[in-house]
């Protein structure tokens, strides 16, 4: 994440931040964007910001992800501030415009730069350590959900068409596979059989939509745990982070990679796989939380697949990886060869691992 601290020094002038930068230093999270997190001095006390540069190449259109961001921050800031909460911005993400009001910046190259207040005294994690995180995390994307059920504006724009289009996704996988244009498919035969072998439930929930069986919402889209930021004193849930692909969704790909990322004790990257599994405890948890808080509004419908969902948004993680294997890794940032096949493996012994137990996944959740 080569940005030295010189362009950062000039980028940072662009937003209405009163202070000087005094260091910054690159955070490795995500596998798209790049972000920095700095230290200014204010009036001798010392504020953090983040500055992100999005991925031109994964968000075509980022004036339209930002255009989200303003509408979806700025509508729950309005809900915590009608019902008097309090530590509003450790609650929702806070943008920071540029001076001429903006909510982003341009720069020579074309690329665009954003800043937001940086949450203090919040953690993330890379995976649960506990039920109670697991139920802070569902009931964190939950009440998200709950806030946007009445964005005011009309339809969210799609900042990438097709993302849980598992259909699509699968097509991907079999183009990849068919041109093995880097040789790599060798590699990978048991995964490419793996993924094969599963085609037949890619469309259960695209289906279920096309046939009005379930609505369309406005969704999270990357509810992965480690956005979700914990109060590191209380340990609950403060916000959840990573909006860009907040679009019009199923309430399922949310819930379904909450279970991906939630249930397993390990990274989504563990290359030691006698370690994955989908741990009963923390989906009873996961499940708790969130329902706690769309219990109200989820249709019979939505209940019904809460386990499936968990299985297909892993198995769709894992074919996108594998893709960008096969693709030699032009989507998902990598740190090490082969870091991509380690991540389709990953994903696909968690989703043997549910396959194993989603009957007594639905049924807890159908109890619930
Ligand atoms: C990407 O960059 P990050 O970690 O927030 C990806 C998600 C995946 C996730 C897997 C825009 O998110 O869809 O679930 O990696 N984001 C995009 O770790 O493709
Ligand atoms: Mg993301």
């Amino acid at each position: 994440m080569a940005c030295p601290e010189k362009q950062l020094q000039r980028i940072s002038k662009q937003f209405q931040i009163c202070g000087e930068l005094i260091h910054a230093v690159p955070l490795r999270i995500g596998h798209i964007n790049e972000t920095w997190s700095a230290t200014y001095s204010q009036g001798g006390a010392r504020v953090r910001y983040i500055h992100q540069k999005l991925n031109r190449s994964v968000f075509r259109n980022p004036p339209a992800v930002m255009k989200n961001v303003v509408r979806v921050t700025g509508h729950i800031r309005e809900k915590l501030e009608a019902r008097k909460a309090s530590d509003i911005t450790r609650r929702c993400l806070v943008l920071i415009p540029t001076w001429d009001g903006h909510s982003c910046y341009r720069d020579a190259k074309g690329e665009y730069w954003r800043t937001f207040i940086f949450v203090e005294g919040a953690r993330t994690f890379q995976a649960a350590q506990s039920p109670r995180q697991a139920f802070e995390a569902g009931r964190a994307f939950g009440e998200f959900q709950v806030h946007l059920v009445d964005l005011p504006g009309g339809r969210l724009l799609e900042t990438i068409p097709d993302f849980h289009n598992t259909r699509k996704r699968f097509a991907s996988f079999q183009k990849a596979v068919a041109n093995d244009r880097f040789n790599r498919a060798r590699n990978a035969r048991p995964e490419i059989n793996f993924a094969l072998e599963r085609e037949g439930f890619v469309d259960v929930i695209l289906n279920a939509m096309a046939g009005g069986r379930l609505p369309e919402r406005v969704t999270h889209n990357d509810t992965k745990f480690n956005n979700v930021m914990l109060d590191s004193k209380t340990g609950r849930a403060l916000c959840v982070v990573d909006l860009d692909t907040v679009m019009p969704g199923c309430a399922l790909y949310d819930f379904g990679d909450m279970v991906r990322s939630t249930t397993s004790p390990v990274c989504e990257d563990e290359r030691d796989l006698s370690r994955i599994r989908m741990q009963m405890p923390m989906f009873r948890k996961l499940a708790e939380g969130y329902l706690s808080a769309v219990g109200r509004f989820l249709t019979r419908g939505e209940r019904s697949l809460m386990a499936f969902s968990g299985k297909l948004i892993t198995f769709e993680l894992g074919l996108r990886f594998l893709t960008d294997y096969l693709t030699r890794d032009s989507y998902f940032r990598v740190h090490r060869p082969g870091h991509n096949l380690d991540r389709c493996r990953a994903q696909f012994k968690l989703v043997e691992s549910i396959e194993r137990q989603e009957e007594k996944m639905q049924a807890y959740a159908d109890r619930l």
